[in-house]
């Protein structure tokens, strides 16, 4: 019998393209998509609306789609936690702990949760941090996706969840645009380079950031959620590496495809949540479980996003 699963956060910067691929793989109609968004509002036969502060009717709607696995990805992210603290934690634990009850009570069989590098502090090892660096995040992001990963452990360590994780670090796409982050600059730049041929950036042009493209990401879930069980060594989170580059890097690399466009710099509160993160991760542990390896690096992924940006923006 095919898999019956459910994607939360669907229409944002992830799911817009996971639900892509998860139907691919296992057919439109075994994949539901949900976000707040009015179903009428959205053009798609598999699509419910659904807040996931609601646990009543996230319990309705596993019984009535019969969802086997949920990818759970609605969340605040760092910028905008920091600008609604208490809204953000309430978001990213209560709903991550609805859906880990759900399992618990075996009404859902798997579950995926994305922690982020945020999970870091300024206290971290900056360079190639390790899958177990010292993590005491400064960020209210940072602090949920934490309490979020030793929630995910404890579930499957006390009651067998099959819970999958990855830190994702920045991710660029062109497709949808990023929801208030603090690496959305790396998306930005893409669109500011072809539209205007300059851009203002909000971090300084020495700050490095661990940083992957979609197409990376949206194939390390997948084959996440795809190893062998028994393989699994991390029921936190992964840390899973593809790039790391800081602003005047992925300038320089746009400039040679775009020689006039110019990059100034003011940064403003996102710089200190940049300042607290790695700028690069040892992913060894991935690559050993499950085999991780990307295929994007910054000059493909630079060739990538022009040339998609430019089809979708009629440049
Ligand atoms: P996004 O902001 O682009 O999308 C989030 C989606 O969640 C939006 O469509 C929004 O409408 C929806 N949403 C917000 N509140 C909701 C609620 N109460 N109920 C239901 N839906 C709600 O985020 P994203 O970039 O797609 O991130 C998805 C997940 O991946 C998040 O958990 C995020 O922390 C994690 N992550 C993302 C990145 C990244 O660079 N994009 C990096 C690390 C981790
Ligand atoms: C953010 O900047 O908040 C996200 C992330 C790295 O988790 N892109």
């Amino acid at each position: 019998m095919s898999k019956k699963i459910m994607v939360t956060g669907a229409l944002g910067q992830i799911g817009s393209e996971l639900v892509g691929a998860l139907r691919e793989i296992y057919g439109e109609e075994n994949v539901l998509s949900t976000d707040l968004k009015e179903a009428t509002e959205i053009a798609d036969n598999y699509y419910e609306k659904l807040d996931v502060t609601d646990s009543d009717k996230i319990a309705e709607l596993v019984d009535k789609h019969q969802i086997d696995v949920v990818y759970h990805l609605a969340a605040m992210l760092s910028a905008t936690a920091e600008k609604y603290p208490k809204k953000g934690w309430d978001l990213n634990m209560d709903s991550l702990l609805t859906f880990l009850e759900l399992a618990k009570e075996k009404k859902i069989k798997q579950l995926y949760w994305p922690s982020s590098i945020a999970i870091f502090g300024p206290d971290t090892p900056k360079n190639n941090t390790e899958q177990n660096a010292l993590a005491i995040p400064t960020t209210v992001y940072g602090i949920s996706k934490r309490a979020g990963e030793f929630w995910c452990n404890y579930y499957h360590e006390k009651f067998g969840v099959d819970v999958r994780s990855i830190r994702y670090p920045g991710l660029i796409s062109w497709k949808t645009r990023p929801g208030g982050g603090t690496t959305d600059y790396a998306v930005d730049i893409y669109y500011q380079a072809l539209e205007e041929r300059k851009y203002e950036c909000f971090l300084s042009e020495n700050t490095a950031l661990p940083m992957m493209y979609m197409d990376d990401a949206i194939r390390a879930t997948i084959e996440l959620m795809h190893a062998d069980a028994d393989k699994l060594t991390v029921r936190t989170s992964y840390n899973l590496h593809a790039l790391s580059f800081t602003p005047k890097e992925i300038a320089e690399d746009i400039q040679k495809h775009i020689p006039d466009f110019e990059i100034s710099y003011k940064p403003d509160f996102r710089q200190q949540i940049a300042d607290s993160w790695p700028g690069s991760i040892d992913d060894s542990v991935a690559q050993k479980d499950w085999n991780w390896k990307p295929k994007f690096d910054l000059s493909a992924m630079t060739v990538a996003m022009l040339n998609n940006l430019k089809e979708k923006l009629g440049k």
